[in-house]
C-alpha cells in the first residue's frame, strides 16, 4: 500500500442516525466514543484504518517509539487502567502502544460502535434538520446530529510531488503508513528522504540492515538522546503509588508533562554552570532537555548556548568533521519539534550510510533505480519516504466539509485555520474538533489535551441535551479573538520563527500560520473552563 486507503469495508450498511458521529479510532475517538457513551448517546465511530490507535496503527516504521514517557503517554481517565497496565520501557515502541490501544479498546468494549475501513469522504450540516450528513467510501449515509473530527494532527501523511516518484520501480515506502507485516531491508541498497523524527528514529535500525543507506536531507534537525531502557519496576511502583499526582504535576505544566523545569536565565550563569546543567540533561535525556533553562525559547541568544552545546555534541560523536557540519542546524533549537534518537548521529560512522545533502541543491527528479540530485544519480533498491504530514489541517480539509449556507471548509481556511479554541469553528454548527488548530495539541503531550477535549465536547453536549438545545456555533467574534490571541502568543515564542510543519512550511502552497496554540496547557484549560462556565460564551445555542 502506498497511500492511506480504506477497502470500503464494513461501513456501508444502510441509513444510519445516531447522535454523534465520530471521525476518527486513534485515541481521540476511542476515549470520545467511550465518554459519549457513559452519557447516554448513541455514537457511531468512522475509521479509514483496518483497527484503532490511529498514529500507531498507521506509523510501525523501525524504531517507532513515543518521546513522552508511557508512564505519561497514557489515558489517566481511568485509574483501574493506568494501574493494570505495565509499560515496559521508558519510552514504549510502537507495537506495545497499539496493543495497548487494542486493550483500550477490549476493555471498553468499543469496537461495536466503530466501523473500520471507513474514510469519510464529505459531510454537510442540513440546517433545517439541524444534522450533519456524512458520505463515505463505504457507500449509505450516516446522519448525526454532532459530528466530532478525531482525524488527529499528523495524520495526513505528506508525499512530496517528486518528479519522476512513480517510475522508481523499486520498493517504496511512506513511514506514516508502512506495511503492517514489516519490512526486511537485509542486504539491500536504501534510499530516505528526511531526517525529521520518523527518519531519525528509522536510520539507525534500516542502517543495521542495509547493504548501502543513502540519506538525503533537506534541513539538518536537533536531536538529544533518549537513553530509553526497560523501566524500573521500583519506579513502575513508586508512580503508581500516587499516580494523579504524577497527573497533577503533568497538567500544570505547559507542554503537560511532568518534567523539572528551570526558570533562569541561560545568560545568567557562568558558562561553566550553564555546561554542567546542559550535561545533566543529555545524561538524562529526552525532551526535558529543553527545560534547562527558561528562556530557551524565547530569546535567541539564550537559545544559542543550547543549540551550540548540541552542535558540540554532533561533533564529539560523528567523526568525519564534515559529515558532523552537514549534520548540524544552524537555527533555533526548539524551533522545529526536538527529535530524541537512539543511536542516530552515531549511524553516520558507519561505512554503509552515506549523507547527501538536498537542501542548497533540491532533488532533481526520482529515477527507476534510485534518483538524481545535482546531476549526479544516486542508485537504490528501496526508497523510504520519511517527509511527514499535512500536519493539523491536513486530514480536516482532505474531507470536504460544508457547513451553513453550504460553505466549505477548505474555502474557509483558505488563508489558514480558523477555529474557537481549536475546538470549533464559526459557520460550521455542531461540528468539534479534536485537538484542533488554535490549541495546545502537538506542543503538549497529546494524551492530556485529547482527554481534556473530549471531556469538555462530552459535558458541552449534556449542556445542550439537559437544556433542549440542538445547535451550537462558535460566534465569529470569538473565533476572532481567539485567532488573534494564538498570534500574538505564537509571535512572543521563538518556535514561531522558522521553517516548520507547526506553520504549514512543508508544504508547498500552505499558508504559513503558526497552528498551534502555544500559551501552555494550564492557560488554555482556564480558559476553556472558563468559557464553560459562562454558559458557553463565544458560542450561540439555540
Ligand atoms: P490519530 O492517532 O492520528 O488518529 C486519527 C485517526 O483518524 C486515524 O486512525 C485516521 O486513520 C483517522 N482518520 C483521519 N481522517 C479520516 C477520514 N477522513 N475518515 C476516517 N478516518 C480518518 N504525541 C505525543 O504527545 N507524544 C509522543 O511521543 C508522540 N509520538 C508520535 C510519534 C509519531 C510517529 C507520530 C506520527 C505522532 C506522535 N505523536 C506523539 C502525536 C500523536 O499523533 C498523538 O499523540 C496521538 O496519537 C493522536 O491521537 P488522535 O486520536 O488525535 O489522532
Ligand atoms: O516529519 P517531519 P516526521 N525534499 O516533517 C523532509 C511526530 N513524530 O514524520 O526539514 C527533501 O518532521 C523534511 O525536510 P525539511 C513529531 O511531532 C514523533 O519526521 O522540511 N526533503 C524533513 O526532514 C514530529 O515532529 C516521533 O527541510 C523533504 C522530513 O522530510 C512529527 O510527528 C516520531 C521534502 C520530514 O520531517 C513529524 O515527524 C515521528 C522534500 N521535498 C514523528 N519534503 C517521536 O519521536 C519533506 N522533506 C515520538
Amino acid at each position: 500500500m502506498t497511500e492511506r486507503q480504506s477497502n470500503g469495508g464494513n461501513g456501508a450498511a444502510g441509513p444510519v442516525d445516531v447522535d454523534v458521529a465520530v471521525v476518527g479510532a486513534g485515541f481521540a475517538g476511542m476515549y470520545m466514543l467511550h465518554r459519549l457513551r457513559g452519557f447516554g448517546f448513541s455514537v457511531r465511530v468512522l475509521e479509514a484504518g483496518g483497527g484503532v490507535g490511529g498514529t500507531w496503527y498507521w506509523n510501525r516504521y523501525p524504531g517507532a517509539r513515543c518521546d513522552v514517557e508511557s508512564m505519561q503517554y497514557s489515558y489517566q481517565f481511568s485509574d483501574a487502567l493506568q494501574q493494570d497496565w505495565e509499560w515496559s520501557e521508558r519510552y514504549a515502541p510502537q507495537p506495545e502502544i497499539l496493543r495497548y490501544a487494542e486493550h483500550v479498546a477490549d476493555r471498553f468494549d468499543l469496537r461495536r460502535d466503530i466501523r473500520f475501513e471507513t474514510t469519510v469522504t464529505a459531510a454537510r450540516f442540513d440546517e433545517d434538520g439541524r444534522r450533519w450528513t456524512v458520505e463515505t467510501d463505504a457507500g449509505g449515509t450516516l446522519t448525526a446530529r454532532y459530528l466530532v473530527m478525531a482525524t488527529g494532527c499528523l495524520s495526513a501523511p505528506n508525499t512530496p510531488t517528486f518528479k519522476g516518484l512513480d517510475d522508481f520501480a523499486g520498493r517504496r515506502f511512506h513511514t506514516g503508513y508502512w506495511p503492517p507485516a514489516g519490512v526486511d531491508f537485509t542486504g539491500r541498497r536504501v534510499g530516505v528522504i528526511g531526517t525529521g523524527s520518523s527518519a531519525v528514529q528509522s536510520i539507525p535500525l534500516i542502517a543495521e540492515q542495509a547493504a548501502h543507506l543513502h540519506v538525503f536531507q533537506r534541513t539538518p534537525n536537533y536531536a538529544v538522546p533518549a537513553h530509553n531502557a526497560p523501566l524500573d519496576p521500583e519506579d513502575v511502583r513508586r508512580v503508581k503509588a500516587d499516580y494523579a499526582g504524577l497527573r497533577a504535576r503533568a497538567r500544570a505544566m505547559p507542554p503537560a508533562f511532568d518534567y523539572v523545569f528551570n526558570p533562569r536565565s541561560a545568560l545568567e550563569v557562568s558558562d561553566d554552570e550553564r555546561r554542567r546543567v546542559y550535561e545533566a540533561r543529555w545524561a538524562d535525556g529526552g525532551l526535558g532537555f529543553m527545560g534547562a533553562f527558561g528562556d530557551l525559547l524565547l530569546d535567541e541568544a539564550a537559545n544559542e548556548t543550547a543549540a551550540a552545546f548540541v552542535r558540540g555534541k554532533i561533533r564529539e560523536i560523528v567523526r568525519d568533521p564534515a559529515v558532523a557540519q552537514r549534520l548540524s542546524p544552524d537555527n533555533v533549537i526548539g524551533c522545529k519539534r526536538l527529535c530524541v534518537d537512539t543511536g542516530y548521529y552515531a549511524t553516520y560512522n558507519r561505512s554503509n550510510v552515506t549523507l547527501v545533502d538536498v537542501g542548497e541543491t533540491p532533488i532533481d527528479r526520482i529515477t527507476a533505480t534510485g534518483l538524481a540530485v545535482a546531476g549526479r544519480a544516486y542508485e537504490f533498491d528501496d526508497l523510504v519516504l520519511a517527509t511527514g504530514f499535512d500536519a493539523m489541517t491536513g486530514a480536516l480539509l482532505r474531507i470536504d466539509i460544508a457547513g451553513r449556507g453550504g460553505r466549505r471548509l477548505q474555502d474557509k481556511w483558505h488563508g489558514g485555520p480558523r477555529t474557537y479554541l481549536g475546538l470549533a469553528i464559526a459557520g460550521f454548527p455542531n461540528l468539534f474538533t479534536i485537538t484542533g488548530p488554535g490549541s495546545p495539541s502537538v506542543l503538549t503531550n497529546m494524551l492530556p489535551s485529547i482527554e481534556q477535549h473530549v471531556e469538555w465536547i462530552a459535558d458541552c453536549l449534556v449542556h445542550q441535551r439537559d437544556r433542549g438545545h440542538d445547535v451550537i456555533e462558535a460566534e465569529t467574534a470569538a473565533e476572532d479573538a481567539w485567532v488573534q490571541h494564538v498570534n500574538d502568543t505564537a509571535d512572543l515564542s521563538l518556535r514561531s520563527t522558522c521553517s516548520s510543519w507547526y506553520v504549514g512550511a512543508n508544504v508547498p502552497g500552505k499558508p504559513r500560520v503558526f497552528m498551534p496554540y502555544i500559551g501552555g496547557f494550564p492557560t488554555y484549560v482556564d480558559k476553556c473552563d472558563t468559557v464553560a462556565a459562562n454558559g458557553y460564551e463565544g458560542f450561540a445555542l439555540a
